[in-house]
């Protein structure tokens, strides 16, 4: 058989077993069996030393171009396959759009700050400013300013964590108020409420807790009387405890008011007639304010002949407590999700 021949023996069969092939590994077996050390293409080779010098050059060109023909084939089959790997993957890896989507976790914010913000809402409506201020105070601006002199004792109604002689954890957010007075000398009107978390000695349990939150509030002027107290503090109990609240003061006393008054809200459980809620009597106890005492005024800058001011302190937790009926303080702090996520889908009924 002349060479040729074989060659072209050797082509028809190389293609019509490449043509068959199934896979990668196949196809690198035909191309060893063709065109390896051992394949048909070195049996084609030996002939070579057979030749004239003169046949060579020839020969070495048609072996040549057929070796090309059969790379061309493997080539060919070789895209094919790999398409087909990767239809197949495709094909595997369809979206099904009709699958429902995944579910991902929507935080919720702490229920402390909902009803924070909620206050901030409120009040902004009303046309006051939020002012913020250290948690770590002087002595001067967290009692001796308030009508709280050292050795007084009053100061026993706020047992403190000092951390110097002079300087202790704010027992209350009295001393931003305090801070802004002295900031604004005389300037009027002063129109603040100061959210932030206070600390007082004091033993953990159900209904106490060495630290918690408060809104305090303030409003200096020139005529800032206890009637605009008594409707300020009437939008607080209704924005809380619903519109149809009403509210009762009672004389108290607090250093930095006089007078000062406790402020009570018709039960919301019962609408006023007596429940456990209330205790049978059908009003809550939910904050405490006065009228800004004279002291106060002039130890912060301001003259008590020509300006008056009222103020109010609000507990958070209590608040909290008493609008969804949680029975421990504990519970805001123990981040436990039972209790953090109930209040995710709350509304305002
Ligand atoms: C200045 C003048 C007066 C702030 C006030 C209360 C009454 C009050 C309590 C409520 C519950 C504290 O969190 S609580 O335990 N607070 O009853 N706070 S008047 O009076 C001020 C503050 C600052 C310059």
């Amino acid at each position: 058989m002349k060479v040729s021949e074989k060659l072209e023996a050797i082509i028809v069969e190389a293609k019509s077993h490449i043509e068959l092939v199934k896979n990668l590994n196949e196809l690198n077996d035909a191309k060893a069996k063709y065109l390896g050390k051992k394949g048909s293409f070195s049996d084609v080779m030996k002939l070579m030393r057979d030749l004239p010098n003169e046949d060579r050059p020839m020969f070495g060109k048609v072996t040549n171009e057929a070796k090309q023909v059969i790379l061309g084939y493997i080539e060919e089959q070789r895209n094919i396959l790999e398409q087909q790997i990767v239809n197949e993957k495709l094909s595997k890896e369809t979206v099904d759009v009709t699958l429902p989507g995944r579910e991902f976790t929507v935080g919720v914010k702490h229920i402390l700050t909902q009803v924070i913000e909620e206050m901030e809402d409120l009040f902004i409506g009303m046309g006051y400013e939020i002012m913020e201020g250290p948690e770590v105070e002087i002595d001067e601006y967290n009692f001796e300013k308030l009508n709280l002199p050292k050795d007084h004792p009053a100061r026993d109604m706020q047992d403190s964590f000092y951390i110097t002689d002079d300087t202790l954890l704010r027992t209350h957010t009295s001393s931003v108020q305090v801070r802004t007075m002295l900031a604004n000398k005389e300037k009027t009107p002063i129109k603040i409420i100061c959210p932030g978390t206070v600390f007082r000695r004091d033993d953990d349990d159900a209904t106490h807790s060495h630290q918690f939150m408060q809104i305090e509030g303030l409003v200096v002027d020139e005529k800032a009387s206890m009637a605009d107290l008594k409707g300020t503090l009437l939008e607080v109990a209704r924005k809380m405890f619903g519109e149809d609240r009403k509210i009762r003061l009672r004389p108290s006393y607090f250093p930095f008011t006089e007078p000062s008054v406790e402020v009570d809200v018709s039960c919301h459980n019962c609408n006023g007639k007596g429940c456990n809620v209330c205790k049978g009597t059908g009003w809550i106890e939910i904050l405490g304010s006065g009228i800004v005492n004279d002291n106060v005024l002039e130890a912060c800058g301001y003259d008590s002949k020509k300006y008056q001011g009222f103020a109010f302190g609000i507990g958070v937790e209590r608040m909290a407590m008493l609008r969804y009926g949680i029975n421990d303080i504990r519970a805001f702090y123990t981040n436990d999700l039972r209790f953090i996520k109930q209040f995710k889908k709350w509304k305002k009924t």
